[in-house]
């Protein structure tokens, strides 16, 4: 089977240099016997500007930096592989999809939206989800999100919402959050943005994990056969380790005690060998059905519900390569919608069209030339040949006389492909219309799904939502927006802009003041506008759009992390019992004890501790678990465990305890609002017990036990 993983490693592998055991040199190859001093007239003398090897040192140094992306600015990446598991050749040309088993090298960059490189990954935001595929015909990049629809349906926005989310201009404040008065003073004016903003509302927006997250390529894309016959796609990435969320405080807190959280997560996943995986699915549209459904395929805040499109499985993809440099690989890595290879296409999404222009343009002033295509990894493993030239830092040295086609002294060459040759011919699409300024009536339709989308959420979910709305909202500091944002969500469901108004000391108002914007009339040359309006959606309710039903999770506990709270005299038995057990099922204990070193065991043995209570934190882990002890009295008094205990409670995780550290969760603060149904608190009077280990095991498998706090939707 043809298996080019290894190409795109093997090509970076020619940029790729090594310093052990070399000697240090200039940039130019000289090498260099003194790197710590500066040359000077005489030991305390002033500086030599003769100084060639300072002033190279310092010239690179001070000119380091590039201008970060203006959106996804933060983001972390990795190498890996797609492999088609289900070819669909009658439905695309495209090479590295023809054949079962193929594999085809990729990067992985995924990125939060708003916040400068600096900020942190936990913020309430959309996430990048883009893939590069160094494929045979060329590079195709799928530059999706982890949520399936946008706040705007025109390109023309796009500026104007990036300019209300990022900190205001006059004192640069807040730096990665959405609670502020410029982003819902233009949101409430824009009532196409409900939707998405039921999808950032929600715990979509505060992923567990980068390896935890689905993956859409949120606008309708075409796909095109050899006998040029075009269906209508939608693209979906489906993790294996199904889809988790942290809870909005736990959030918060790993901001300040982690806030490379996702980041660190994915390259430890990569480096301990469990590589992060997706399924690559598609919804298949026949061009037939274009006009079927009660939303416009074209309109990129609709999504097309599993129920009336089911997802079909064509690959997966694999990460398992950590980059050997972050700006190298990760920064300078330049994704675009328009990078596609022969049998994939557009659709006419306004959306869509104005990202084909915009991703290249960005490339120019952040990484500052057309010729951004020959760093190692944005590089093609197909062959390039064409008569672009020059420009700054131009790698490649294109021999002869001939830079312009057609030409006769070159013999022609390069040559044009013909399709017949894996040339890339666009989908022969009829266009027959006016020339306008407009946007069509089928785009009307500003609420049909952001009710789907909120009645599809578990009551625990819709009480996060009208959380996060509270917290977001309860930001703002000019009522008016405050208000105009109710009177939006009342279209959305009632109930819901209620409970808002409840936390934000409002009520809402009766009428709503956000009409839309139509686009200027040719006639009267004055804008037109129109009440937004509600299509009902055909389906109800969708378990795809549920995170806690959704259909991708799996009951794995695969790469979680567990805090094991120890002491001096703790029991080793009860310790290796639950790592052990927590290792077979592919999860990792972690000791922490009140110092690191060594804590002496109940059998005079001693564990080491891998972080002390200051070193790590409850928000870090996926449950907590307190051993059978001497100690335990130490560790009962002891407010940073403390602190473990009752965040791990708040935030809903699997606590456990066993022999007499069960007493400690019975004296714990919450210990009075555990209730006999709560399956995530595990404790019991036996030490070290096999049964008690899986149970724990099992419960972990659950995720998170939301029904434990306060639910606004009972
Ligand atoms: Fe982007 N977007 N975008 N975007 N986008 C960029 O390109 C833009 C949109 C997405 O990891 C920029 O190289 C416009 C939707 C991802 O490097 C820029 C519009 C979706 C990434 C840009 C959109 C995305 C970007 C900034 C509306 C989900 C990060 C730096 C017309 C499908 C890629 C860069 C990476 C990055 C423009 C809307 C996804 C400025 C104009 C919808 C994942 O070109």
């Amino acid at each position: 089977m043809k298996n080019f993983q290894d190409e795109k490693q093997r090509d970076l592998s020619i940029n790729t240099s090594d310093g052990t055991n070399k000697f240090l040199t200039t940039d130019q190859g000289v090498r260099i016997n003194d790197d710590n001093n500066s040359l000077k007239a005489g030991d305390r003398g002033p500086s030599l500007l003769e100084d060639f090897i300072l002033r190279e040192k310092i010239t690179h140094f001070d000119h380091e930096r590039i201008p970060e992306r203006i959106v996804h600015a933060r983001g972390s990446g990795a190498h890996g592989f797609f492999e088609v598991t289900n070819p669909i050749p009658e439905l695309t040309k495209a090479g590295f999809l023809q054949e079962k088993g193929l594999i085809t090298p990729v990067f992985t960059r995924f990125s939060t939206v708003a916040g400068s490189r600096g900020s942190t990954d936990l913020a309430r935001d959309a996430r990048g989800f883009a893939v590069k595929f160094y494929t045979q015909e060329g590079i195709y990049d799928l530059v999706a999100n982890n949520i399936p629809v946008f706040f705007i349906q025109d390109a023309s926005k796009f500026p104007d919402l990036v300019h209300a989310v990022k900190p205001e201009p006059h004192n640069e404040m807040p730096q990665a959050a959405s609670a502020h008065d410029t982003f819902w003073d233009f949101i409430s004016l824009m009532p196409e943005s409900m939707h998405m903003i039921m999808w950032v509302m929600s715990d979509r927006a505060i992923p567990r994990s980068y390896r935890m997250m689905e993956g859409f390529g949120v606008h309708t894309f075409r796909l095109v056969n050899a006998q040029e016959e075009s269906v209508f796609v939608k693209f979906h990435f489906k993790p294996k380790l199904g889809t988790h969320a942290v809870a909005w405080d736990e959030a918060q807190k790993i901001s300040g005690k982690n806030p490379d959280f996702h980041r660190q997560d994915l390259w430890e996943a990569i480096e301990s060998g469990n590589f992060p995986e997706w399924e690559l699915g598609i919804q298949i549209i026949p061009a037939e059905d274009e006009h079927k459904y009660d939303f416009d395929l074209l309109d990129p805040t609709k999504i097309v519900p599993e129920e009336l499109v089911p997802v079909t499985i064509v690959g997966r993809m694999v990460l398992n390569k950590n980059p050997e440099n972050f700006f190298a690989e990760t920064e300078q890595i330049a994704f675009h919608p328009g990078h596609v290879v022969p049998g994939i296409d557009f659709s006419n999404d306004p959306l869509l069209q104005g990202r084909l222009f915009s991703y290249t343009d960005t490339q120019l002033s952040r990484l500052g030339s057309p010729n951004f295509h020959e760093i190692p990894i944005n590089r093609s493993v197909a062959p390039v040949h064409n008569n672009q030239r020059d420009g700054h830092m131009r790698q490649e040295i294109n021999k002869g006389r001939v830079s312009y086609s057609p030409n006769s002294l070159g013999g022609g060459c390069p040559y044009q492909a013909k399709i017949a040759e894996g040339g890339f011919a666009s989908f022969n699409e009829r266009v027959d219309s006016h020339k306008v300024r407009a946007r069509s009536e089928s785009f009307n339709d500003h609420f049909g799904q952001a009710k789907l989308f909120f009645n599809s959420q578990t009551p625990e979910e819709k009480s996060h939502i009208v959380k996060a709305l509270r917290f977001e909202l309860g930001k703002v500091e000019t009522t008016a927006i405050r208000v105009r944002m109710l009177g939006l969500l009342s279209q959305v469901d009632t109930e819901l802009a209620q409970k808002v108004a409840q936390g934000l000391g409002a009520t809402v108002p009766s009428t709503l003041e956000t009409p839309i914007n139509k686009g200027v009339s040719p006639e009267t040359e004055e804008a037109g506008t129109q009440e937004p309006q509600t299509v009902p959606s055909s389906v109800e309710s969708s378990q795809a759009l549920s995170m806690v039903n959704n259909p991708t999770n799996s009951p794995t506990i695969e790469s979680r992390k567990v805090a094991i709270l120890v002491s001096d005299g703790v029991s080793e038995a009860s310790v290796m019992n639950i790592k052990n057990a927590l290792k077979k099922a592919g999860a990792k204990g972690c000791v922490i004890a009140p110092h690191l070193g060594t804590v002496a065991t109940d059998t005079e043995g001693a564990i080491s501790a891998e972080f002390s209570f200051l070193t790590a934190s409850s928000v870090l882990f996926d449950a907590v678990y307190i051993p059978h002890g001497l100690g335990l009295n130490a560790l009962a008094e002891n407010d940073d465990a403390l602190e473990y205990l009752n965040d791990a409670y708040k935030h809903c995780k699997v606590i456990g305890a066993d022999g007499e550290a069960s007493e400690i969760i019975s004296g714990a603060p919450f210990a009075g609002k555990i209730t006999n149904d709560d399956e995530g608190v595990i404790v019991t009077s036996e030490i070290a017990s096999e049964s008690f280990a899986q149970e724990f095991i099992t419960a972990m498998t659950k995720h998170r036990f939301w029904q434990r706090e306060p639910n606004l939707y009972n």
